[in-house]
């Protein structure tokens, strides 16, 4: 970067910090109730990593702008029937983040991601996620990602389940800030009692504001003159 780049990239940052605007990109609560039903079943092969599809009367697993995958560890999967997918039910929340809603994973078996759509570079996420309270072992694993960045990990394969079991029984409020690629949620539990529920998905980008916009394009016209001097 020279140094005009470099004054022109803080004099767009110093702009932004005071004067920005954030544009929803995407919002999802798990509202619709049609995606709603009974327990799910895997009808793929468990023993191969594979997107998963939704079943006729079935909770769905598969939304707008959000798709399950299912990666094999060595064991069965979804194809046992599972209780994941959109759920209304509150035997472990008591409530949901928001609305009536929320997406389940639970005796996954495996690891089971769910994905959101890409939304572009410059995203800000924030999500609410809750663990049952129960108790988890090494082979239990949550993490959310976006892109590369790591949001939230808990269970590392060593800690006895300890980080789950610390983070349970409540709804987190996870946020990412600048983050580019996709929104994924990755759930590895070997029991019907060690679930998750995600809920209220929020995606926005931050923009200056039209007076903002102006001001960038006034230092865009003066980085050129500065060119045009020389
Ligand atoms: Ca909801
Ligand atoms: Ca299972
Ligand atoms: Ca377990």
């Amino acid at each position: 970067m020279n140094r005009t780049q470099l004054v022109l990239t803080c004099a767009i940052s110093s702009i932004m910090t005071s004067t920005c605007m954030a544009t929803m990109l995407y919002t999802q609560s798990f509202e619709n109730d049609a995606w709603l039903g009974e327990e799910y079943f895997d009808y793929g092969n468990a023993s191969a990593d594979h997107w998963l599809k939704n079943n006729n009367g079935q909770a769905s697993v598969n939304g707008d702008g959000f798709n399950a995958w299912y990666e094999n560890t060595g064991s069965v999967g979804l194809t046992d029937g599972d209780f994941v997918g959109v759920t209304n039910s509150l035997r472990d929340t008591g409530g949901m983040f928001h609305g009536s809603n929320a997406y389940k994973m639970s005796d996954t078996d495996g690891i089971m991601r769910l994905i959101f759509d890409d939304f572009g570079k410059e995203a800000n996420v924030s999500l609410a996620v809750f663990i049952a309270n129960t108790g988890y072992e090494n082979t239990d694993a949550l993490s959310i990602t976006y892109g590369n960045d790591v949001l939230l990990s808990l269970g590392d394969g060593s800690d006895g389940g300890f980080a789950l079991e610390n983070a349970a029984g409540s709804w987190l409020f996870i946020e990412g800030v600048n983050v580019s690629g996709q929104l994924s949620i990755n759930f590895n539990s070997n029991s019907s009692a060690e679930s998750i529920y995600i809920d209220s998905i929020s995606i926005s980008r931050v923009v200056p504001s039209p007076g903002a916009l102006a001001l960038i394009g006034l230092a865009g016209l003066t980085a050129r003159r500065r060119r045009d001097i020389r």
